[in-house]
């Protein structure tokens, strides 16, 4: 089993409900169980501003799914959840990022990992660093440093 991450992230349709219902949901994957969750954070929109605040959400998953039939299964879910893709970080029911898997490094056309967006999201790296303040990177190196010395926007952690 690999130990995967998941970001999450919701602006619509009752966010909180959204992430807790997608958690369960990870843990109902194929060859794959819920290892840990963070709590539930809250900060402004990276991206356009003319949108609700977003909640977001890490998850660790263990998989035995290669990491292509995940990301299948992560978009799966995002259907579930009437997730209609419309403009570059315009709002969404749900957002579930690969952001690691395993210590692998991926460049396909349908999925780079570690994701891009890590470094610079603090609405990606308090939470990881919560429920995982040891974690080393391939190609990113210690998450709690980059959290520490990540300027994004704040989060607040609300439960
Ligand atoms: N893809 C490639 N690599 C990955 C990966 N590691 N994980 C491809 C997931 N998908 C990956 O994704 C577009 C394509 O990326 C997929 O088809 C997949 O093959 P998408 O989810 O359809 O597009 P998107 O999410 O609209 O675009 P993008 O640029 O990924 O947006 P983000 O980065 O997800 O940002 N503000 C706050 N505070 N919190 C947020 O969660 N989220 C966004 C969306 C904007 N602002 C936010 C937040
Ligand atoms: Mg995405």
């Amino acid at each position: 089993m690999i130990s995967a991450y998941i970001g999450l992230g919701s602006n619509l349709d009752h966010p909180e409900r959204q992430l807790l219902r997608a958690m369960e949901e990870l843990d109902g994957i194929p060859e794959t169980r819920l290892h840990r969750a963070s709590s539930l954070y809250t900060g402004a929109p990276m991206g356009p501003q003319d949108q609700p605040d977003y909640l977001n959400a890490v998850a660790e998953i263990r998989t035995g799914l290669a990491p292509l039939l995940l990301l299948d299964e992560l978009q799966r879910i995002e259907g579930q959840h009437g997730r209609i893709r419309g403009r570059r970080w315009g709002p969404r029911t749900l957002d579930l990022d690969l952001l690691l898997y395993g210590d692998r490094v991926i460049r396909e056309q349908r999925l780079t990992v570690p994701h891009p967006g890590i470094a610079r999201r603090a609405f990606v790296l308090k939470p990881l660093e919560e429920i995982a303040p040891g974690l080393l990177a391939p190609e990113l190196g210690a998450i709690k440093e980059l959290s520490a010395a990540c300027t994004d926007r704040q989060v607040r952690r609300i439960k």
